[in-house]
């Protein structure tokens, strides 16, 4: 079981944990302070179970990192060793920080070298449950990126500490032994709303005009676990009837969207990818694309042992799932399908919501081209696949602007859409109005159109990008300027 207690016990050796810099700064950074926290970025094994035990590359040795708790406002020191024989990156996930810190190479970002250091500072901001991963570029190497262990959450306090609960649990998704496969990946029927005609018709072009007539590679997993435990191997999560326990789940996948589920327990969202939302709604499922975060309180009032996890049957009896026992009770832990549910954000809004106006408006559509990158499916944006040898700015943004983004999916994929050092509004999903729902990842439906505001309010190069790997990787990815 990994409570607050347990997580915090833990962070508190993080600090303790220092090296040696072994590369040259200027005297008065190295002098000035002791790092707050250090990760050490190396090869380790992570016990799925006793029989499946896998080799990756983690933050200190574990999966998932420690959590880190920040004080919102507060600066911190963090010194990141990279242990391996490649350059990384560490991405801040879901903060507004500069980009020379943001772990981001388009951004400008120094990588961290290979068996070399980096010391970096910055202010955490904004309060909520946030997550830090690399952000190298994997390409086919299923031992790069986001295919690897490396991803932990961070929570920064609030100033106000919002809702009433007993004990905070972390929750982290993740696959591991991953491989390529063709053929495709199933479209899912997991959000509210429509495909579009027009959007379908542009699909089907596109699959004519490629010369390959197969789709491009997929990648599939083997193992699965919540906190780096195979459904059945990790601690049961121990609840007493009555209590209210809020969850704070993550999907740390490289290209999977994840469900969650608790038989005879509902979800109260209280908070999407760490920002409180306007309406707490309950749900009997949590969907979560990938790197988004869901924050919800569920009242433990259904006494039994219980398997809380994945909708997906096949990724579930491969370990992804945990399992949650009430006192004295034993027993084999049950799991009851749950009724197929549609993920509506809209749902979490500001009832009757009405956006604030844009001063612009940027339209994109994302068109996938099957098989064009030697196998790989290619992802371009208006027609423009992103090309890290030139890493060219694709629009200018003026501060104090408000724009909007309008994103048209030509694909059947879902696309779990970040974007870099900004949170942004959702302001129309599917055709539905909406206002109030602040993120920083959002996942675009197969066919669908989607909009979100954002407010340039962070000077710098900002990187978005879909966040599932083989996409990002693979064209879809655009940098924003600030004139
Ligand atoms: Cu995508």
């Amino acid at each position: 079981m990994i409570d607050r207690r347990s997580f915090l016990g833990y962070t508190g050796l993080v600090p303790l944990i220092s090296a040696v810099p072994r590369l040259a700064f200027a005297a008065d950074e190295v002098t000035a302070e002791k790092a707050d926290y250090t990760l050490r970025i190396g090869i380790g094994l992570v016990e799925l179970a006793p029989d499946h035990i896998v080799s990756t590359t983690l933050y200190n040795g574990q999966f998932p990192g420690p959590l880190l708790r920040f004080q919102e406002g507060q600066r911190v020191v963090v010194d990141i060793h990279n242990d391996t024989d490649t350059p990384e990156l560490v991405h801040w996930h879901g903060q507004m920080i500069p980009s020379d810190v943001d772990g981001a190479s388009e951004e400008g970002s120094p990588f961290v070298p290979a068996h070399g250091m980096r010391r970096i500072s910055f202010v955490p901001k904004p309060s909520g449950f946030r997550f830090y991963h690399t952000h190298v570029v994997a390409g086919d190497d299923l031992n790069r990126g986001t295919y690897t262990g490396q991803a932990g959450p961070v929570y920064i306090e609030p100033k106000n500490n919002p809702g009433a609960y007993d004990r905070e649990i972390f929750l982290v998704m993740k696959e591991f032994a991953p491989a390529f496969s063709r053929g495709g990946d199933m479209a899912m029927d997991v959000l509210a709303g429509a495909p579009i005609n027009a959007l379908q018709q542009m699909g089907r072009t596109a699959d004519e005009e490629a010369q390959e007539k197969t789709k491009g590679f997929e990648v599939g997993y083997e193992l699965f676990g919540i906190n780096g435990r195979m459904l059945g191997h990790g601690e049961p999560i121990r609840v007493k009837v009555g209590e209210r326990v809020l969850f704070h789940v993550l999907n740390a996948s490289a290209t999977e969207i994840r469900s969650l589920a608790l038989p005879g327990h509902l979800f109260r969202i209280v908070a999407l990818d760490g920002n409180p939302v306007p309406t707490q709604a309950e749900v009997p499922v949590l969907w979560l694309g990938t790197a988004e975060r869901i924050s919800a309180l569920v009242e433990m009032n259904r006494p039994g042992v219980w398997m809380m996890g994945d909708l997906a049957d096949d990724d579930r009896r491969h370990g992804m799932g945990i399992v949650v026992e009430y006192a004295e009770l034993k027993g084999k832990p049950q799991w009851i399908k749950p009724k197929p549910f549609h993920w509506d954000y809209i749902r979490f809004g500001k009832t009757n919501g009405v956006p604030a106006t844009p001063d612009e408006t940027i339209e994109m559509t994302i068109v996938k081209h099957n098989g064009a990158l030697n196998g790989f499916n290619q992802w371009t944006l208006n027609g423009e696949a992103f090309s890290m040898e030139t890493m060219k700015p694709m629009y200018t943004v003026h501060e104090g602007r408000r724009y909007r983004l309008t994103f048209r999916n030509a694909s059947d994929d879902i696309h779990p859409l970040h974007l870099h050092r900004h949170s942004f509004e959702l302001t129309r999903i599917a055709g539905q109005p909406t206002a109030g729902v602040i993120k920083d990842v959002v996942m675009l439906g197969g066919f669908q159109e989607l909009e979100f505001d954002f407010v340039a309010d962070n000077p710098g190069l900002t990187l978005f990008h879909c966040h599932q790997q083989l996409h990002m990787d693979f064209g879809f990815m655009a940098l924003f300027n600030y004139a």
